[in-house]
């Protein structure tokens, strides 16, 4: 849905009098996305929040405080998000960051942040061990070019919060964080 603000400019002229409308676009829904709020990085439309260096959380932990800036743990479902959250890192701290990805709720069931499904794109790094339990919580890794690394949720490393609210309409499903 786009919302037009306008102004009607009156003119008077040789040929009589003249009205212009002069109006501007600018979307209400979210769907475009221009700005981000402070502390948050804008990528395609979304904004990402990154925890600064000394600032690790287990995962519940960060869950809460992404949910406290309106947020959620990040969603990567595609190549040109996880570059973007790896060249980011890689500027940076170069530190391990969770993502919001686990298959807490049911073991093998991989869900993003949002609820939906993990998809095609899922760069774990090579030789995973998805076998055990424990680990049901992602993060990127540096050690191996910030690929994927599945681990203990309760672990505390840094954190990806992205905006809820922008690019999509889906609820974010309560996961128990056993
Ligand atoms: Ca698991």
């Amino acid at each position: 849905m786009l919302l037009v603000e306008g102004l009607m400019v009156q003119l008077r002229t040789r040929h009589g009098m003249h009205f212009l409308f002069l109006f501007s676009l600018y979307p209400v829904d979210g769907r475009v996305l221009r700005t981000c709020p402070a502390g948050f990085r804008l990528f395609q439309d979304q904004c990402f929040w990154f925890s600064p260096t000394p600032v690790r959380k287990n995962v519940a932990a960060a869950e809460t405080d992404c949910d406290a800036r309106g947020a959620r743990l990040a969603c990567v479902k595609d190549e040109e998000t996880h570059n973007f959250l790896k060249m980011t890192i890689a500027t940076t701290n170069r530190r391990p960051y969770w993502i919001g990805l686990s298959d807490r709720v049911v073991e093998g069931m991989w869900r993003h942040s949002d609820g939906t499904a993990l998809g095609s794109f899922r760069p774990f790094r090579a030789n995973s061990n998805f076998d055990t339990a424990w680990r049901d919580c992602v993060m990127m890794w540096p050690g191996s070019a910030y690929q994927w690394l599945y681990w203990n949720c309760r672990s505390p490393r840094n954190y990806i919060c992205q905006k809820c609210g922008h690019g999509s309409t889906s609820q974010v499903p309560e996961l128990s964080t056993s």
